[in-house]
């Protein structure tokens, strides 16, 4: 398995009255307390508003990413506004799910399950959406919020690189010169104990 966290890098939206995302990208991970010196919040000005963030680009090279876990700490400050999360991933995307916050501070989190590249987890938005909010004291607080994201480690013969001057190029579809004809080895082998390994 491989996985990796990705925090909140941009404001896809800009909708709630506090929407920073510099206020939720503390890095902190779940069971650890982010504190409450920076958060975003929605209050009766945001009906029904999708506040969106855009997030890092993975690190760790996949088969494929088959989970994306949002974690998000944060309250119910004030009423009974009961937001709810969705991520957009691979161009669509996945029903809202309700992050179950309660009336005190802690971790909540909502798990999508499916099968991207990570290409498509690299262009993924985490979207917060307010019910309406009728209640003059209606307040919502999010201080640290994350994506958990795991999946298959990469096939062999897959998606190898190698390093040239501190730089990582694919070398897929490698092909080596052999008496002025261009051979492809992609099949190449290493002999390790007198057994055959294959190398990709
Ligand atoms: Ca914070
Ligand atoms: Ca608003």
């Amino acid at each position: 398995m491989v996985q990796e966290y990705l925090d909140p890098n941009g404001n896809s939206t800009s909708v709630w009255v506090s929407n920073a995302y510099t206020s939720i990208d503390d890095a902190v991970r779940e069971p650890n307390d982010p504190g409450t010196a920076t958060s975003i919040y929605a209050n009766k000005s945001d009906d029904s508003e999708e506040q969106t963030y855009t997030m890092s680009n993975t690190v760790e090279t996949y088969g494929a990413v088959t989970q994306i876990v949002i974690w998000v700490n944060g309250m119910i400050v004030a009423g009974t506004p009961e937001i709810t999360c969705r991520i957009s991933v691979g161009g669509s995307w996945e029903t809202a799910q309700n992050m179950g916050l309660t009336t005190s501070q802690a971790w909540h989190s909502y798990t999508f399950n499916g099968s991207w590249s990570a290409a498509n987890v690299d262009a993924l938005l985490v979207s917060f959406i307010t019910p309406n909010m009728p209640g003059s004291l209606d307040l919502v607080t999010i201080y640290c919020a994350y994506a958990d994201i795991s999946g298959t480690a990469p096939g062999a013969g897959t998606n190898m690189k190698i390093n040239i001057a501190d730089t990582w190029k694919a070398v897929d579809n490698i092909k080596i010169n052999i008496a002025d004809s261009w051979k492809a080895v992609s099949s190449v082998k290493q002999n390790i104990g007198d057994v055959w390994k294959t190398v990709f």
